[in-house]
């Protein structure tokens, strides 16, 4: 069986893009693959977070796991920071990463501004990614369309290492959506949805209510030509509204584009109103279910020794390559 690993940060409510461009991957791969799911805690302190709020997010996303659908007797799992492999292949692999390949990556530019007092743990990011993804021998890594980057540098890590050392390190491959690989703001359809944009009406999250909902669909930003058509250079607003509709109801967007021929845009957000609460209310329901329970407690603590067993023959091997220890 091939395997299946991939991570969230616990730097906020879930929104659906992180639903549609991964997690929505995550439940269907489980069927018929071995999946490891993380909530990558040790990211999200490349920025500044909240000690008390940081351990309650990492909650809140394995108990979101779980409410979309991963299956704990299924999937593995557990928070990175548990597993001591991350870190310790984090620095291996830092020391055959180079910075120049590091200072091109687009979302520390986006994130560091260029400031010099940009912490060095989002330089490194990307490294401790590939980490999280080597560590487990992982065949295929399901995500959005924005880690692709991320991705690739993981592959070359892996080539590299492979040339130098020896077979060490399975080379994996990204998996990304047809619909929903990259869900953008809804009040700036040329950035992509994140939690951490100020503006909570640029994104829904898993666990909005109805109301809220309704108030950022209907105020998305949109053009005046007042067409339902898909074209994301001149109609980047309908575009994206058109591939969340799409995502979430099944329908291809040409089916779409037919069924709202002539009509406008109000009505078409309307549905699309209704689409999205049918699809997050059942999400809702069973997080709140699960968020305080013992059942979530006790399937992360077995997700850390599974992920432990799988993990440690791994690191062995590499310190074996490198000639690390005695
Ligand atoms: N807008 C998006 N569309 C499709 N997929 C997305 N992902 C994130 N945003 C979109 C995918 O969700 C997974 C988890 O992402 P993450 O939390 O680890 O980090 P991120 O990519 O940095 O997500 P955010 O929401 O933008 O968080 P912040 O604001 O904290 O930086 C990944 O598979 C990602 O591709």
């Amino acid at each position: 069986m091939k395997r299946v690993f991939s991570g969230v940060q616990p730097t906020g409510n879930l929104h659906i893009g992180n639903y549609l461009g991964a997690l929505k991957q995550f439940v269907e791969l489980q069927e018929d693959h071995e999946c490891i799911y993380c909530v990558v805690d040790m990211h999200s302190i490349t920025v500044p977070q909240d000690p008390k709020e940081l351990k309650q997010h990492t909650l809140d996303i394995a108990a979101l796991y779980m409410a979309v659908g991963v299956d704990p007797k299924k999937s593995i799992i557990f928070a990175q920071s548990t597993v001591p492999g991350h870190a310790e292949l984090n620095w291996i692999l830092t020391c055959n990463s180079y910075t120049g390949e590091l200072s091109r990556m687009t979302q520390y530019k986006q994130k560091s501004h260029g400031a010099e007092s940009a912490p060095t743990g989002l330089f490194m990011y990307p490294v401790l990614m590939a980490a999280d993804i080597l560590l487990y021998d992982t065949d295929i890594v399901p995500v959005g369309n924005d880690q692709k980057q991320h991705i690739e540098l993981t592959r070359d890590l892996a080539i590299r290492v492979n040339n130098k050392y020896g077979e060490t390190f399975v080379v994996p491959e990204g998996r990304f959506m047809k619909a929903g690989a990259r869900v953008m703001a809804l009040d700036d359809p040329t950035a992509k949805m994140s939690k951490s944009a100020p503006n909570e009406m640029s994104r829904i999250s898993l666990l909005d209510e109805p109301s809220k909902i309704k108030k950022a669909i209907m105020r998305s930003t949109t053009d005046s030509d007042g067409v339902i058509r898909f074209d994301i250079d001149n109609k980047p607003g309908i575009s994206n509204l058109l591939s969340i509709y799409s995502a979430f109801s099944g329908k291809t967007i040409e089916q779409l584009e037919k069924d709202y021929e002539g009509s406008g845009y109000g009505q078409f957000k309307k549905d699309l109103v209704e689409v999205t609460v049918d699809a997050l209310s059942p999400i809702r329901e069973r997080f709140l279910e699960i968020r305080g329970s013992q059942e979530l407690i006790d399937a992360m603590k077995n997700g850390t020794e599974r992920a432990n067993a799988i993990a440690e023959p791994v690191i062995k091997r590499v310190k074996d390559r490198f000639g690390l220890g005695i």
